[in-house]
């Protein structure tokens, strides 16, 4: 038995962990302790590129100084009033967001999950009192292979057996279709009382699924010619993420988030969080302009912590350095940049058979099976090489770097990505 003494550091701290935390995690052996831009640190000094972004939410680098001097300094003022009182924080904070994602207002939450739940709450809400519909029969579409959080309500519409077994019962009022498939949606859309689709416009964790360009503008029109919302989870795949400001921007880098661009799908309700604060607080968000979100009165919705000072502070400096560092051009051009080195380097080995994703979120699929160790196993030579990366499913790795990455450092990446499959033996 091994005295504390001679057990080393990061040891001690993964012993710590699983005796003392819940095992709702299995994360690579690695014990990070300082993270700065695309770079973090583990307890013995060793240097890693961070390739996840804290499933992106680190889009603008590690503890971005414009970020943490906003988040501290409002720290130091006023962190928490709670919505009993007004406070000089909210209201601008609601202004910029509003105006930056082009929507008539905004109800703030912290987390993903909570967020889409509130979209959840404030589509059938508005489908009672707008749209006539039956009260408790309001029924909102999903997509096989969905991933929007963890709550009980949203667990009821996963079909991944891992995240819902045993979780029920259940919340009615979903029903599935595959995702990318507008037909599906146009034959569903038609039933009595479907009032709302709630869709990522990339699947992230089921591993980078990107549908048919048009998919998103005919699910829209399909929503629309069935008085249905169309309700886009852009926890994800939002903030520059896919090499425009929201994956529904298509090909739009612009920064102005406006109606004539010909590729922009306007969301009924945009649900936003993650990047939203840089990775640096809680911060989550519900947009939608005020036929849809004037149907929450006061005491009908709400949270302790939503739309708090220091969230607002955070996350605006968070969106402020997205436009001032040109985040989305640089996923873009970088993101096209990655895909040409992994196709280069999948034409050099039988170890990985494709690369898939827009922007800065990729994913490879290794040539193993989903129940194989080897995705695994190729995260673990990554780290030791000095990138960290970690699997979706089985045999997918998602690459996410933060936006801030320069060509320069995605090309040592990319040596360290190749260096580790070549070198890789199953
Ligand atoms: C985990 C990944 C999973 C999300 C989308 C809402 C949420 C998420 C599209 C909820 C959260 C996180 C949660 C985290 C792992 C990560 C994730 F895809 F990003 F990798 F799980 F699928 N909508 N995604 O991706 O936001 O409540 O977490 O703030 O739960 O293991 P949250």
């Amino acid at each position: 038995m091994q005295s504390t003494m001679e057990k080393s550091a990061s040891t001690q701290y993964i012993e710590m962990e699983n005796r003392h935390g819940a095992h709702n995690y299995h994360p690579l052996p690695v014990v990070l302790s300082r993270g700065e831009g695309v770079f973090v640190w583990d307890v013995d000094g060793k240097k890693y590129y961070d390739f996840l972004s804290a499933y992106s939410a680190v889009n603008q680098g590690h503890c971005h100084p414009k970020i943490v001097d906003a988040m501290t300094k409002q720290a130091q003022t006023l962190t928490l009033t709670s919505r009993a009182f007004y406070n000089d924080a909210l209201g601008p904070y609601e202004k910029f967001v509003t105006e930056y994602f082009n929507f008539d207002k905004v109800l703030p939450m912290n987390t993903g999950a909570e967020a889409v739940e509130t979209a959840i709450k404030l589509a059938r809400k508005w489908a009672y009192e707008k749209n006539g519909i039956a009260e408790n029969q309001a029924t909102i579409v999903v997509c096989s292979g969905n991933f929007h959080g963890r709550t009980t309500t949203i667990v009821s519409f996963s079909d991944d057996s891992n995240a819902k077994d045993n979780f029920g019962p259940f919340t009615p009022g979903f029903i599935t279709i595959p995702y990318n498939d507008t037909k599906a949606l146009e034959e569903v859309a038609k039933g009595k009382n479907v009032i709302g689709f709630l869709v990522e416009p990339i699947q992230g964790e089921a591993g980078v699924y990107t549908p048919d360009s048009d998919f998103l503008a005919k699910a829209q029109s399909i929503c629309h010619a069935n008085n249905m919302l169309f309700i886009a989870d852009e926890v994800q795949t939002g903030i520059a993420r896919t090499g425009s400001l929201l994956a529904v921007c298509g090909d739009c880098t612009c920064e102005n988030k406006c109606e004539q661009q010909s590729t922009y799908v306007k969301p009924d309700i945009l649900i936003l969080g993650k990047a939203l604060s840089g990775g640096a607080y809680p911060v989550s968000a519900v947009l939608a302009d005020n036929e849809i979100m004037d149907v929450i009165k006061p005491g009908q919705h709400g949270s302790t912590f939503g739309g708090n000072p220091v969230a607002g502070k955070v996350a605006i400096a968070a969106l402020e350095v997205v436009a001032e560092e040109n985040l989305t051009q640089n996923a873009r051009k970088l993101g096209k940049l990655f895909r040409a080195e992994m196709n280069r380097i999948i034409s050099e080995t039988d170890l990985v058979v494709k690369v898939r994703g827009k922007g800065l979120l990729n994913a490879i699929i290794v040539n193993d099976t989903e129940e194989s160790e080897t995705a695994w196993n190729l995260c673990i030579a990554m780290k030791n090489n000095g990138l960290l990366a970690k699997p979706t499913h089985g045999n997918i790795i998602r690459f996410a770097p933060p936006l801030v990455m320069t060509e320069n450092q995605l090309m040592e990446c990319v040596a360290i990505i190749e260096k580790s499959i070549k070198e890789y033996v199953k």
